[in-house]
């Protein structure tokens, strides 16, 4: 904390520093210090915490973060904004959500809460976890700077050990959500821009030397018969090795740490293998000295073999839907009734694959489908124009995929990771996203890489330079929609020839329901529907098309769509935002689905 005369000279200061963020803006709170969370054992700092949004980044300027609990009678200089009083809000939340003059809010906001701590054990570290903050979260802890993450959509730990004090702590949190050219995405989506801390935060404790990352697979090497873990101590090492235990496997062996706290074993086991028909999953506890992580893990192989998906060696359709998290009324705050409501949809509509589009969404999304037996798309928000040429660009995409493939990469679920969304072809994006399919392979050889390209509309064919660097060349595809001219969808199909499995990533249709929608055209319930049944009819005769996942499965917030029909909204669901009212579409997609899984064979290796 400064001193009241410190504070009050460096008010004055701030008027002429316009560098007085440079000292925060560190990103060093990225996936180094991610911290493996399976049965670990946290308090939630879920609820109200003291809130004000700040257009003009004041509290960066005058350091509201330093200002001490007072009364207002006790405080000997004029203040702009107390934080330990005021408006409070409950996380997670967006603001947007909260109160209309917040709703295009973007900047930086103050986030305040105490936490109390009865008296610091020694022999313990301490942690503090926040599921997502979006985008630039700067973080202080009774006065001082703690660390800043970049990235809306991934989780990110600060380490509070030897910082807090017996009693009365305070934490605050920047939040800043403005669009900028060199971020990840950047000025332009088509999703609606939630700011806030809109993921749970906890506080946890763990033994001096921790279980820090622990990777749990099948060895892809066909034949089903071996398991590869990886863990990760940070640290004094005190013992050897750790151990490692999957009960009903009969697996309990002690895996030894190299110098660097690292380790590595495979092992023989025959796991029956998850696939969506029969999801099994085993119990998992690693134990290192006095820390000790749990797991539930799923085993099974995916792989390409020229233009086929296999699953535990059967060819496999993708039938998909795409999904966005958001909520009219919630934003972007996800809940687990949320979650389930979104997997009964989609089973539904028939679907064992959904994509989930077009950031890390929130981890309970993989948690659940690896239980109710789901394929899953992850991706990050590579999007659109971002600034392929800035390697802190690069540096903020590259670590939100690592903290996403760490978080996720013992979802049996997620089997696809995605680098980007329609991105132009030009040679800074191929080498950005090579470079990122290239750390996806590094830190999972289990899982297949895509990216949704776009079709070369001067040639008519599926072409992008990247698809010889990815296992599945994801296609965007408009027809009947954005382009308007259907029959070159088939022109494409003919006239492409790709070595590897396409998965149509995205088509699709506005379609507005109800009193506000129109009776025919473009917009209407009944067009959008011949969309579908016109895309079906011809996408079903490509036999290189290995699954589709439309857009979208609800309709969705978005600040560019502004006409009569759109109202702030992306009207391409399948079903209405109330996340009730199914539209014709929806029941077109369903048939195909019927159709293609009564041909389709179980994707189970039989054992
Ligand atoms: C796309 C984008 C997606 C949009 C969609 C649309 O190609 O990938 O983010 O929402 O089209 O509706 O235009």
């Amino acid at each position: 904390m400064l001193e009241r005369s410190e504070l009050a000279d460096n008010a004055l200061q701030a008027l002429h520093d316009e560098d007085y963020d440079v000292p925060f803006n560190t990103q060093s709170l990225n996936h180094d210090g991610l911290i493996f969370m399976g049965g670990r054992v946290s308090e939630s700092l879920n609820g109200e915490w003291t809130f004000c949004v700040d257009l003009l980044d004041t509290g960066l300027r005058q350091k509201w973060f330093a200002m001490l609990p007072e009364a207002p009678e006790d405080r000997t200089e004029p203040w702009d904004y107390d934080p330990y009083m005021g408006d409070t809000v409950p996380v997670p939340s967006n603001w947007a959500m909260l109160k209309e003059k917040w709703y295009f809010f973007e900047g930086s906001t103050w986030y305040t809460r105490p936490l109390d701590v009865d008296e610091i054990a020694e022999t313990k570290r301490t942690f503090l976890r926040f599921g997502a903050a979006a985008y630039d979260c700067k973080i202080f802890l009774n006065g001082e700077f703690v660390g800043n993450h970049y990235g809306a959509s991934t989780p990110f730990c600060v380490e509070l050990t030897g910082k807090l004090k017996p009693g009365r702590n305070w934490i605050m949190a920047c939040v800043n959500n403005t669009r900028t050219r060199d971020r990840v995405p950047m000025r332009n989506t088509d999703w609606f821009n939630y700011g806030g801390l809109y993921r749970e935060v906890s506080v946890f404790q763990t033994p001096k030397s921790l279980i820090k990352d622990f990777f749990l697979y099948l060895v892809p090497d066909g034949t089903y018969s071996k398991l590869c873990a990886e863990v990760t101590i940070d640290g004094p090492l005190i013992e050897e090795a750790v151990e490692l235990n999957i009960p009903s496997l009969g697996i309990d062996i002690a895996v030894l740490l190299d110098e660097t706290g690292k380790a590595r074993i495979e092992f023989a086991a025959a796991p029956d293998l998850w696939c969506p028909e029969t999801p099994v999953l085993y119990d998992v506890t690693v134990t290192y000295g006095e820390d000790q992580v749990s797991d539930r893990v799923g085993f099974r192989q995916i792989e390409r073999r020229g233009t086929d998906i296999v699953l535990n060696g059967e060819p496999l359709f993708l039938r998909g839907i795409s999904v966005h998290e958001d909520d009219a009324v919630l934003g972007k705050v996800t809940s687990e009734a949320d979650l389930h409501r979104r997997f009964d949809h989609a089973r539904e509509l028939g679907c064992n694959y959904l994509r989930l589009a077009h950031y890390p969404h929130h981890e309970l999304a993989a948690q659940l489908a690896d239980e109710l037996g789901f394929l899953l798309w992850e991706e990050i928000p590579v999007y659109w124009a971002i600034d392929f040429e800035n390697p802190a660009t690069y540096r903020d995409a590259e670590n939100q995929l690592c903290e996403l493939i760490k978080r996720d990469r013992n979802r049996a679920s997620v089997v696809i990771w995605s680098v980007g969304n329609e991105n132009p072809d030009t040679d800074a994006r191929l080498e950005f996203m090579k470079g990122l399919a290239d750390t996806a392979k590094r830190l999972d050889p289990t899982r297949l890489t895509s990216a949704a390209c776009l079709v070369n509309h001067a040639q008519n064919r599926i072409e992008d330079r990247l698809a010889a660097h990815i296992d599945v060349i994801g296609l965007n595809e408009y027809y009947g929609w954005y382009e308007e001219d259907f029959e070159d969808l088939a022109a494409i199909g003919e006239n492409s020839d790709p070595d590897r499995p396409v998965v149509i990533s995205e088509t699709g249709a506005d379609g507005v329901i109800g009193e506000k929608g129109p009776t025919k055209g473009l917009f209407s319930e009944d067009y959008m529907a011949e969309v579908y049944t016109k895309q079906i009819a011809t996408l079903r005769q490509l036999a290189y098309v290995k699954g589709m996942s439309p857009w979208i499965l609800y309709d969705f917030r978005v600040e560019r769509r502004q006409n009569i029909f759109q109202n702030g909204y992306n009207h391409k669901g399948l079903i209405a935002a109330d996340k009730k009212t199914k539209k014709k579409a929806f029941h077109i997609l369903a048939d195909y689905y019927r159709q293609i899984a009564a041909g389709q064979g179980n994707t189970r290796k039989a054992s």
